[in-house]
């Protein structure tokens, strides 16, 4: 059972995280060529000498120090430190990366939900019980981006995405902010309104003109006031400036993945109680299948050992089918490369490459 919170009564079931890498076409560059570590890189469009007519897509932590910023023109970035290495964008690597990070992430999440190319929300299982756990899980979350992917992130933790989100931001880069509901206020008020999500240029101007910079301002401002200005969205944006949000953590883009994972009682290397479990998992992750009309292509296995480090292993079927013995037998076969001396901390099976099942297929894969 999740713990309630004396001081607030906000269950602790939804600790939310929001994952956002550091600086990311930037320091993919840079986990490629390793020289560039420490240099203001700038990833954009070609300056050409100063009059380049592109803009910067990101820039490393060492050329924001000059002032430079992702959307504004080259020329500029150019001008503010000419000596910066000016690097073209490439889309392709950026994307393989961005999918490994989602991949590995979305093994230490219950619920996920990518936002961009570089951030998502994570809700955990039920191993991460109260804020004290979530930090030392975001660090773990940490440490394996840093070592599968080479590149570094912040992690924001939360009673909700709205207070996650704005805590990535807080610290960065290399960052960790857990922010507990009993300090969501002290959080939230003395910041400007403009790092409340979705408040933009605009509305930050149109809210000084009425005064109100801070979002303590802007939570206390009459409901009256802001719903006159910004229609239905100044409700929303009183509700986010007391640090309210209700919305959940979910893939937008419609099933894309099954998956279950369990972590063990306690470590563990014994195979029974490992393919036992992988059984079980494979069982849940097949009735969820059936559920919703879906035949897979791909089997996915998730190991997790006892010092946390964590991997993911796939293998895509030439037949699309919804057979549980085809999960069973993948999911056995790819955990074998993992079977040693190490100790299991947790173990999970899923499928993805998913479509709707039309009923004459059906009968062919599941009534062999
Ligand atoms: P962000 O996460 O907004 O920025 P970032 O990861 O570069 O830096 P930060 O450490 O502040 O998170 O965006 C992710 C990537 O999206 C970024 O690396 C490049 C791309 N991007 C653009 O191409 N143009 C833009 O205007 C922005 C904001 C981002
Ligand atoms: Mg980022």
């Amino acid at each position: 059972m999740p713990t309630p919170n004396p001081k607030t009564n906000i269950s602790e079931k939804r600790i939310t995280f929001h994952v956002d890498m550091d600086s990311f076409y930037a320091s993919v560059e840079v986990r490629e060529r390793p020289e560039l570590k420490g240099l203001p890189v700038v990833v954009g469009s070609d300056p050409k000498g100063g009059s380049g007519r592109g803009v910067v897509s990101t820039c490393s932590y060492e050329a924001r120090k000059y002032g430079i910023h992702s959307a504004m023109p080259i020329s500029q970035a150019y001008r503010l430190c000419p000596g910066a290495v000016f690097l073209p964008v490439n889309m392709k690597l950026y994307a393989g990366v961005s999918a490994g990070v989602m991949e590995l992430l979305r093994g230490f999440s219950e619920k996920f939900q990518q936002v961009s190319v570089d951030e998502a929300y994570i809700i955990p299982g039920p191993e991460v019980r109260n804020f004290e756990e979530a930090a030392l899980y975001a660090l773990r979350i940490k440490d394996e981006v840093q070592r599968q992917q080479g590149i570094t992130c912040s992690v924001g933790i939360g009673p909700n995405k709205l207070i996650s989100k704005v805590a990535s931001g807080f610290q960065k880069p290399d960052g960790l902010t857990v922010v507990r509901p009993e300090d969501v206020r002290d959080f939230l008020f003395p910041l400007p309104v403009f790092k409340i999500p979705g408040i933009g240029e605009k509305t930050t101007e149109t809210l000084k003109g009425m005064g109100i910079s801070r979002v303590e301002e802007l939570a206390n401002c009459d409901v009256q006031l802001l719903s006159e200005k910004f229609g239905k969205m100044g409700l929303r944006m009183k509700q986010l400036a007391n640090g309210l949000d209700f919305e959940e953590v979910i893939e937008k883009e419609g099933v894309k993945s099954i998956s279950r994972h369990g972590t063990f009682a306690e470590d563990t290397n014994d195979p029974v109680k490992i393919s036992g479990s992988l059984d079980i998992l494979a069982e849940s992750v097949h009735g969820s299948l059936l559920k919703h009309h879906f035949l897979f292509k791909t089997v996915t296995l998730i190991v997790r050992f006892e010092d946390f480090s964590t991997y993911t292993r796939s293998r895509t079927l030439s037949i699309w089918t919804s057979d549980i013995f085809v999960i069973k037998r993948t999911a056995i076969q790819l955990l074998s490369e993992f079977m040693g001396r190490r100790k299991f901390r947790l173990v999970g099976v899923g499928v993805t490459k998913l479509r709707e099942r039309d009923e004459r297929q059906t009968l062919i894969t599941d009534f062999p």
